[in-house]
């Protein structure tokens, strides 16, 4: 049977980096309108400024932070090799009108896949723009049907000491868990991943279903997603337990908050040599800065 994970077009199987930069030229002189591609029903959201390259292939999969593959930026991509995902199981509980465990490809089953170019920053102060392919965590939160008691949506990774060698070591609280406000899970911008670069989805960057929210630091998107849960209350995640002086729950990309150990004003795009000005909510302020209205972002960091 074909998976539904990613989106399974002939054409997927040409698609390189050649034919995105190719694309990038084209939907530069469109001007982003009617990004129509050929053989493609993905949308490419006009969601980077004009000088964002993308971030080379190589780059996004040999250069991840994954703890349960490793600490080391180059060591996910060695340990994740063979990691089978599939089948997969996802358990939905919680604030939810129907709690089950679903098989990931029931679970994801018609929901609309995009392409989404995204800048991506990590607290580590340095960034990457990346074409993820992957739904709306909101379409799928309308499929699980949430009661109205659920304020928080949280994701757990997967907690498996045989397949994830990174959890025989304990610099984490296994598993790996990140959570959202329901306002913030529920914006078009916020993007359950099953794919990159038109391929399915690496190992090393979460596969077979990870989180990308992309004007919050990058620790907020979970990989290698076993449960999503709906909470009343905020959920408890992984980096603010470990360090809540220096990982907030809400993580915002903030130039004006530094991190107590470096500043964030400024970021490394991979690749690049002169370092840039970091953006209010990476540069995604027009469509997110209203779900924060009233909030004191030095205190809610
Ligand atoms: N389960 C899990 N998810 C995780 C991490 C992790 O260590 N474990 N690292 C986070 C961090 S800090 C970043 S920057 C992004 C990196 O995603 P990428 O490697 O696909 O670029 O994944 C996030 N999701
Ligand atoms: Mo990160």
């Amino acid at each position: 049977m074909h998976t539904i994970r990613t989106p399974d077009l002939p054409s997927r199987e040409i698609t390189d980096e050649a034919l995105y930069w190719n694309r990038r030229e084209w939907l530069k002189a469109a001007g982003f309108v009617a990004a129509a591609l050929p053989l493609a029903p993905s949308t490419l959201a006009a969601t980077r400024g004009d000088d964002d390259e993308l971030t080379p292939w190589e780059t996004v999969t040999g250069y991840n932070n994954f703890y349960e593959f490793g600490t080391g930026k180059e060591d996910p991509k060695r340990n994740a090799q063979g990691f089978v995902t599939n089948p997969w199981s996802v358990e939905v509980s919680g604030e939810v009108k129907n709690p089950r465990t679903w098989d990931l490809d029931d679970l994801i089953r018609g929901l609309a896949v995009e392409e989404r170019v995204y800048r991506m920053r990590c607290v580590e102060a340095w960034s990457m723009v990346i074409p993820w392919n992957g739904f709306r965590l909101r379409d799928l939160i309308d499929r699980l049907e949430p009661t109205s008691k659920a304020r928080f949506v949280e994701f757990t990774t997967l907690h498996d000491v045989r397949r994830m060698p990174g959890q025989r070591s304990s610099i984490l609280d296994w598993p790996y868990t990140e959570a959202l406000r329901m306002d913030e899970a529920m914006h078009p911008l916020t993007l359950m991943v099953t794919g990159v670069y038109g391929k399915t989805l690496p190992p090393q960057n979460g596969a077979p279903l990870r989180l990308i929210v992309p004007w919050k630091y990058g620790f907020k998107g979970g990989k290698s997603i076993v449960r999503i849960r709906f909470t009343q209350r905020q959920p408890l995640t992984t980096w603010n337990v470990m360090a809540p002086h220096e990982y907030g729950f809400y993580a915002n990309v903030n130039p004006n908050v530094d991190h107590p150990r470096w500043s964030q004003k400024k970021e490394r795009r991979l690749g690049e040599f002169f370092r840039r000005d970091t953006l209010m909510f990476n540069g995604y302020a027009d469509e997110v800065a209203s779900l924060y209205t009233g909030m004191d972002l030095r205190r809610n960091y």
